[in-house]
């Protein structure tokens, strides 16, 4: 016998974003060619994105960080992706 043993670990999760809509036409849902990238209220990108070198505005110039009843936690959190949650 022979080879090697490779170790795989996974350290990112893939979800579905749950954006409004995306473009059909584009695999990716390119943001440049349609679709609406805004988040749903179910979305797990809600309240889960990193702090660090992130924009005081979204693309929509709304302020972010900010927080939803929905998630109840009352602290201010970014969200994944070019839009706040609104
Ligand atoms: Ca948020
Ligand atoms: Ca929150």
């Amino acid at each position: 016998m022979g080879g090697t043993v490779e170790t795989l670990s996974l350290t990112e999760t893939t979800i579905n974003p749950l954006f409004v809509s995306r473009n059909p036409a584009t695999s990716i849902g390119d943001p440049k060619t349609g679709g609406n990238y805004r988040l749903q209220s179910g979305s797990n990108c809600i309240d889960t994105g990193d702090a660090s070198n992130a924009p005081a505005d979204d693309i929509a110039g709304n302020p972010r960080p900010t927080d939803i009843a929905e998630k109840g936690d009352g602290v201010d959190e970014y969200d994944k992706g070019a839009y706040e949650y609104q």
